[in-house]
């Protein structure tokens, strides 16, 4: 049996509704790594970067296998970049060759660059227009309920490509579900840790191109974008990103 493993911590909420979202993590796994994994993502919302939550929560769940799907690991590569400009740049040229129009990609990044303070949730943007259609506001679109099919092997090729620590790790099974969604066309993100620079576009027609850096350290403010065809039901877009229980597969 799996079990899904999920911990948020946040500061100055009330019960962990409202606050300041400092930490999130989850996992999918059988049950004898349970324990293990939850303390370890306690410990990580107690010593996290963007401060001292005051409110942590642990959510074990088991998963119905019936209800489990599958979808292919982005393949990885780089794009070098020395500067957050640099950076933004290479993104854009990215975003564009994977689908998103010239003012799609200028309003996601914008749209990312402009945030007040770190989103939970990603803005879903017309991969054409370059409007937000989903009407979640500051709290987006999640994308949860994913892991690596075989965890100790997705750990190994992680580390043989030099991909070490929770970011790559996590932001690549993630990159992975939302590639595989309906009416997906590129992702970006940078992260939201003040001391991590490196971001990502990913796609279902290249991979998981990493960009070094995408925004100025000591920066706190970080999220997703999502581009999508013109017309995907956001209904069933929604449901897939935080509904369905997908693993990623390691396929040759
Ligand atoms: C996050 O912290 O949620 C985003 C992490 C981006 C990771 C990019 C990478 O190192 O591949």
């Amino acid at each position: 049996m799996l079990y899904s493993v999920k911990m948020r911590a946040s500061r100055g909420g009330r019960r962990g509704v409202g606050g300041r979202h400092i930490s999130g993590a989850e996992r999918i796994v059988p049950e004898e790594r349970v324990d293990e994994v939850a303390a370890a993502m306690l410990y990580r919302a107690r010593t996290h970067e963007r401060g001292k939550a005051d409110f942590m929560q642990v959510r074990v769940e088991a998963v119905d296998p019936a209800a489990i799907r599958y979808c292919p690991l982005l393949p990885v590569y780089d794009r070098a970049a020395e500067t957050a400009a640099e950076g933004r740049r290479a993104a854009r040229e990215e975003l564009i060759r994977a689908g998103v129009s010239a003012q799609a990609a200028d309003a996601g990044i914008a749209a990312l660059a402009a945030l007040p303070d770190s989103m939970r949730g990603a803005m879903v943007l017309d991969s054409e227009t370059g409007e937000r259609l989903d009407d979640q506001k500051e709290r987006g679109v999640r994308c949860t309920n994913m892991d690596a099919a075989d965890s100790a092997g997705y750990d190994q090729l992680m580390a043989a490509r030099g991909l070490g620590g929770d970011h790559p790790r996590e932001a690549l099974v993630l990159a992975s579900k939302v590639a595989a969604a309906p009416g997906a066309v590129a992702e970006l993100c940078w992260s939201d840790d003040p001391q991590y620079v490196t971001g990502y576009v990913g796609s279902p027609r290249y991979g998981y191109g990493r960009i070094p850096v995408l925004k100025e350290k000591g920066d706190p403010v970080g999220g997703r974008v999502f581009f999508v065809r013109p017309g995907t039901d956001m209904v069933a877009y929604v449901r897939y990103m935080q509904d369905e229980t997908v693993l990623v597969e390691v396929r040759p």
